[in-house]
């Protein structure tokens, strides 16, 4: 796969529109704010407007080139607020790119990876002022950003501000990642999802990485988090950024850990910080911070069944037991927030205790964690940063309620982050679906985000396949609460997806449906021909045997009339059943083309 490829048709990710929809567009109050919906266009004539998070890759009146990365469209907006201002920035070094430990000739080995779209200098906030969105919503100001949400939200822009002022919502946005549609994260909006994608010291290119960040979002991903380790780490999050339309998330410490050649107890603070910064230049709108395993909740752990499951959290708790110190990350959070602040970086407090079995799910540890995760929301607040809270793992659907009860109360509604929760442990290979249950229930309840899991959760890394499904598997989740929180507007889809299956537009159907292509190859392997597409029945029931036709048929016979009485249904049932028998009783008929 290479770069021009990540952008035909093939991989969904192309310009070229999909059949049946097209990319349309909610103009603000000003001629820069264009907010992009998918509009479905309906047989009927009516057409469905979806929430796009597919970029500008799916409009053909905009010509991408991910050598030159997408428009900067929040540029104008971050400078017109005149509270930021480009430096020099840090040299990027070989160790920025895992090479420390490479010979000079075994370096980059394709200098054309380097990304070679427009030279830029980094910006942050004018002597240090905190240039957060959470800062301008507690002054009363409404953004560009915040009035391009309301628009993709269908809420008002005032309501935005509030919801971020009171730290029940974020909006990732880094002064320095201009490219990104902006989105909010909260439990009053929208259930976003979050996909991970990032190389390996042993599989995947920068390419590859690239095209698994515009695939996801073309099936819906709202961010993506980029946890590349080993080779080309900070080339590959700069090609991630430059071409990403959504919010990019990392974890530093991961890039850290590679600087000091995966040894955790040889991290300094100062090597964390310099990469935060490092990360906060090229414009990652928000960061993993496992700051809540503290030096004592690590013995918590120790009965556990299956001990500490986070990476970032190991690695803190590996560093605490060698120093036997109190993690620099909690020791330093105060440098950090003014850090974050000064680019409008959004904190995820990681989970690095969270239960990775059913066994150890709301244990001491974990709920021990969560409190101070409660302290440094607090902090950060202070400092204007805004703030989410990861939440966990594998948890049982008895004991799952209680950990959105209790981080709700804990962290003041900050918005929670969630990896699922697997509510089993018995599926390896099928883990999206034994998660995408843990997900729906805590999302109904009041996540704002869930973290996708894919198949090859605990077997491997995923592939292009496993990035759809996942992302695929989390939307189900995600619309399914929003319909049972009943957020405004949420059943409509649904609604227009029925009428079409009971009206048998099936063209409708599958433009409509999450996963149109599969949908419609699907019906086309047993059905291929055409006029199948019109046809009053599918290959489930056959001609005369479905559901659908029959209580159509009945619908009509009276009329439309929704007051037929139990005997006229059954009498239509009854000349159905003639129907049927005169036809030969065969539940599949034979195909007429
Ligand atoms: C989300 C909620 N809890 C954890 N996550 C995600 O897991 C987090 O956002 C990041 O993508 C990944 C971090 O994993 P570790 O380092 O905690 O294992
Ligand atoms: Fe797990």
């Amino acid at each position: 796969m290479t770069l021009q490829d990540a952008r035909t048709p093939e991989n969904g990710a192309g310009s070229e529109p999909q059949i049946g929809w097209h990319k349309g567009y909610v103009s603000g109050s000003r001629p820069d704010l264009r907010v992009p919906v998918r509009r479905v266009h309906l047989t009927n004539g009516k057409h469905v407007t979806l929430y796009d998070t597919s970029g500008p890759y799916t409009d053909p009146n905009i010509e991408t080139d991910v050598r030159r990365g997408l428009a900067p469209l929040r540029e104008n907006w971050v400078i017109a607020r005149g509270d930021t201002e480009e430096y020099a920035g840090r040299p990027m070094r070989p160790e920025d790119d895992g090479l420390k430990h490479t010979s000079p000739r075994g370096g980059l080995k394709n200098l054309d990876a380097v990304f070679p779209g427009r030279p830029r200098q980094p910006r942050r906030g004018r002597n240090g002022a905190a240039v957060t969105q959470l800062a301008y919503a507690r002054r009363g100001e409404i953004t560009a950003e915040m009035e391009y949400v309301a628009l993709r939200e269908n809420v008002t822009p005032e309501f935005v501000r509030d919801e971020i002022a009171a730290g029940r919502a974020v909006l990732p946005s880094n002064v320095n990642h201009p490219e990104i549609e902006p989105m909010i994260i909260g439990k009053n909006f929208l259930v976003k999802v979050n996909a991970n994608i990032g190389n390996s010291a042993v599989t995947s290119s920068i390419e590859e990485e690239v095209e698994k960040m515009t695939w996801a979002t073309r099936w819906g991903a709202d961010t993506v988090m980029d946890l590349s380790t080993g080779r080309n780490i900070h080339t590959t999050r700069e090609w991630v950024l430059r071409n990403s339309p959504v919010p990019i998330g990392t974890v530093p410490l991961y890039q850290a850990l590679e600087k000091v050649d995966g040894k955790a107890e040889e991290l300094t603070w100062e090597i964390y910080k310099d990469t935060v910064i490092e990360q906060a230049e090229q414009g990652v709108d928000y960061m993993t911070v496992h700051a809540g395993v503290l030096l004592r909740y690590v013995p918590l752990t120790a009965r556990r069944k299956t001990g500490i499951v986070s990476r970032g959290g190991s690695i803190m708790a590996a560093w605490c037991l060698a120093h036997h110190q109190e993690s620099f990350l909690y020791t330093h959070f105060e440098e950090l927030c003014e850090i974050l602040a000064s680019y409008d970086v959004t904190y995820s407090l990681g989970d690095g205790l969270r239960p990775g079995s059913i066994a150890d799910a709301n244990d001491e540890a974990q709920f021990a964690e969560l409190r101070t995760l409660g302290e440094l929301n607090t902090i950060a607040k202070r400092h204007g940063v805004q703030t989410m809270i990861e939440g966990p793992g594998h948890v049982p659907m008895h004991k799952i309620k209680e950990n959105i009860d209790l981080q709700q109360e804990i962290c003041e509604e900050a918005p929670f982050y969630t990896l699922g929760p697997l509510t089993t442990d018995i599926a390896p290979a099928y883990d999206h679906i034994t998660s995408g249950i843990g997900a729906a229930m805590i999302a109904w309840w009041g996540t704002a985000m869930l973290c996708y899991v894919t198949p090859k959760e605990h077997l491997g890394l995923p592939d292009r396949d496993d990035v759809k499904t996942g992302v695929i598997t989390y939307k189900i989740a995600a619309h399914a609460a929003d319909l049972a929180k009943g957020h405004p507007g949420a059943q409509e889809w649904d609604d227009a997806l029925s009428d079409a299956r009971f009206e048998f537009r099936w063209e409708d159907q599958f433009n409509l449906a999450l996963d149109p292509d599969t949908a419609r190859a699907f019906h086309d392997a047993t059905l291929p021909a055409e006029p199948a597409k019109t046809a009053h029945f599918c290959s489930m029931c056959g001609p005369k045997f479905c559901s659908m036709k029959i209580s159509r048929s009945i619908t009509e016979q009276f009329g439309g009339d929704a007051d037929a009485t139990p005997e006229e249904v059954e009498a239509g049932m009854l000349e159905k059943s003639k129907e049927f028998a005169a036809a030969g009783n065969r539940v599949y008929l034979p195909l007429a083309d």
